[in-house]
């Protein structure tokens, strides 16, 4: 099963509510957990967005669940979701809380995460063990440094959510003139064909509710020279407001769960 720690934190972010407390052997939906009863909450901020959903039970939002519902992906990397009273259901388990939260969409609100890699040695650390690194962004939201992600457009290839995502908030795309892009794109557009999938599937996200969660592809993007990406001008933008190389070791710190994802992408480096 996946991860399914921080989406049970007991702060709701951005908001003071508390989550129902849920024990890791009460997560499961099918063992019986008679007094859980979460609060509801959907957050006044994404009412009425023309990027949300309407709320369920409205005359004007008939949702096709599980599948591709008009332009909109309701359908989970995790197989099929049970719909319950109305409500999808979160397929990884209880988070101790109902509603919709922060999250746009009701089921799966899909992302795309870009793993830029390259390796951090240089010819005289040739003795030593090789160390990959990647490139993080800290996120304005919570502080945390995190795969510079974002969520996929209706309509949009997943795979350009990743670097389209990547250029706006590590080389802050969205202040850049016509020029700069065009400079980017010549030099970014042979490196990002060469994306290779690493993960598809829920994330444990802070924002996961019982009724809305997150599910991701990542790409690693591997420069193994590492001088197309040593060209790159690192620039935070849109949601991000640091960006740097970091190096994945043991006890590196990353939002939701990327940490697992970056570990995925070192092991298919490194044996
Ligand atoms: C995470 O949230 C995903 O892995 C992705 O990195 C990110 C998308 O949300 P925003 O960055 O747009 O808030 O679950
Ligand atoms: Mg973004
Ligand atoms: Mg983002």
């Amino acid at each position: 099963m996946p991860l399914h720690l921080k989406c049970r934190s007991p702060l709701y972010p951005r908001s003071t509510v508390q989550r129902f407390p849920v024990p890791d052997d009460k997560v499961a939906w099918n063992t019986e957990f008679i007094e859980y009863k979460p609060p509801t909450y959907t957050s006044p901020s994404i009412q009425g967005q023309p990027w949300a959903d309407p709320e369920i039970g409205r005359a004007n939002f008939s949702p096709k669940w599980n599948t591709l519902d008009g332009k909109v992906n309701r359908e989970s990397y995790m197989g099929l979701y049970n719909i319950v009273n109305g409500y999808p259901l979160n397929p990884v388990g209880r988070t101790g809380i109902c509603g919709r939260g922060v999250l746009g969409r009701w089921g799966p609100n899909h992302a795309a995460d870009p793993v830029v890699t390259r390796w951090k040695n240089t010819a005289k650390d040739i003795d030593k063990k090789p160390i990959l690194q990647f490139i993080a962004i800290k996120r304005r939201d919570t502080g945390e440094w995190a795969l510079p992600g974002g969520m996929v457009d209706p309509g949009e290839k997943v795979g350009a959510t990743a670097i389209r995502e990547f250029q706006e908030e590590a080389l802050n795309s969205l202040e850049a003139s016509e020029c700069e892009k065009q400079v980017m794109k010549e030099k970014l557009d042979n490196f990002f064909s060469s994306g290779i999938e690493i993960y598809s599937g829920y994330v444990d996200d802070p924002r996961n509710t019982d009724n809305a969660w997150m599910e991701t592809v990542a790409y690693n993007f591997h420069d193994e020279s590492g001088s197309i990406v040593s060209s790159l001008n690192l620039q935070a933008g849109d949601d991000a407001v640091g960006v740097q190389w970091v190096d994945i070791t043991s006890d590196i710190n990353l939002y939701a769960s990327h940490k697992d994802i970056v570990n995925r992408v070192l092991i298919k480096h490194t044996s």
